[in-house]
């Protein structure tokens, strides 16, 4: 059985920064990845969470969702989808709890949602076993021991979002090794939460997001196809999008057919009409002045200069404090 594993697809990203296009861009990705499903797959799509970027969809945006899984549904595609921490708006609760009323009652009789909630999904001879992320971070079950411990049937495939220990993002940091990774048991691990595509056990991967939603990320994104034949090797594909570049504030090229962010100031210049952020330049500290500097707010510092996302730099500094103080 051949599926398409994606996670990420964070509909309503750049909604404040791209308010005339983000959706046309979300749109086109679900579009790419439909063209996935139906000419790489045995018409399986394999969600694994953060469906929606903020706790506060529009009804653009879930209208996009319905009329994409409607589809999907009317041509016999078996979608099957779990709720990511983007998700999540309290404790057992999220924002794709309309959807998974709608599947439960037999609307969309080809879509199974596991929402906050542990559910397996049959499809042919395989058991999804879905693990959505409940609301506390350091939730038990998002370890891969743990549910290791619970798969019986070697023909299960888990779909979970959860980051995991020494996984790497975009930005390039690398969460702490740990002890060592557990993926045991399942003939795969369909997982989502980081945005960049690897694999972190024999036969667990994360696909990352099909598309850059900040610039932050690296271009080149995708989802990949799994076969259960050949389980420790799913193929990424490149999913096609107009790229996120950054360019410096006096460059004299400016790409086009891309969403510019610019680097420095941009005071009197003309700029092309794909520019849609500014990011300015952090003084760089001299050596004298950066010892009285305390590390954490240097750490801070340099997180903004790789245009790590805001939310993503207190994660980050969050772990490191606790690794200080530890
Ligand atoms: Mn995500």
């Amino acid at each position: 059985m051949k599926f398409i594993h994606t996670a990420d697809w964070h509909i309503g990203a750049l909604r404040v920064k791209m308010p005339e296009d983000y959706l046309s861009r979300s749109e086109s990705m679900i579009k790419n990845i439909q063209v996935m499903v139906e000419n790489k797959s045995d018409g399986i799509l394999v969600i694994a969470g953060d469906i929606f970027h903020t706790k506060f969809v529009t009804e653009h945006e879930r209208l996009l969702l319905l009329e994409y899984l409607s589809t999907f549904d009317t041509l016999g595609i078996t979608t099957i989808i779990c709720n990511g921490n983007h998700d999540l708006i309290y404790p057992k609760f999220s924002t794709l709890r309309w959807l998974s009323v709608l599947c439960d009652k037999g609307k969309l009789k080809n879509v199974k949602v596991a929402d906050c909630k542990i559910r397996k999904f049959k499809v042919n001879e395989f058991t999804f076993f879905m693990v959505p992320p409940r609301f506390k971070k350091d939730d038990p079950r998002m370890n891969a021991s743990k549910i290791s411990k619970q798969i019986k049937d070697p023909n299960t495939i888990v779909v979970s979002h959860f980051a995991t220990q020494g996984v790497k993002t975009d930005n390039g940091y690398n969460l702490p090794k740990g002890s060592r990774r557990k993926f045991h048991n399942a003939l795969y691990w369909a997982l989502g939460d980081i945005h960049l595509s690897q694999k972190v056990g024999k036969t667990a991967w994360y696909c990352g997001s099909p598309v850059q939603h900040n610039w932050g990320e690296k271009p080149g994104k995708g989802v990949l196809v799994v076969d259960t034949n050949r389980p420790s090797r799913p193929k990424f594909v490149e999913i096609p999008s107009k790229h996120l570049i950054t360019v410096k504030g006096d460059s004299k090229d400016w790409p086009e057919n891309c969403h510019i962010r610019v680097e420095g100031d941009m005071a009197n210049k003309n700029l092309p009409d794909n520019v849609v952020d500014f990011q300015p330049v952090i003084e760089q500290q001299s050596n004298d002045d950066t010892k009285d500097v305390p590390f954490i707010n240097r750490l801070q510092s340099h997180l903004n200069t790789l245009g790590v996302d805001r939310k993503d730099q207190k994660r980050y500094l969050k772990t490191i404090k606790s690794i200080l103080q530890s």
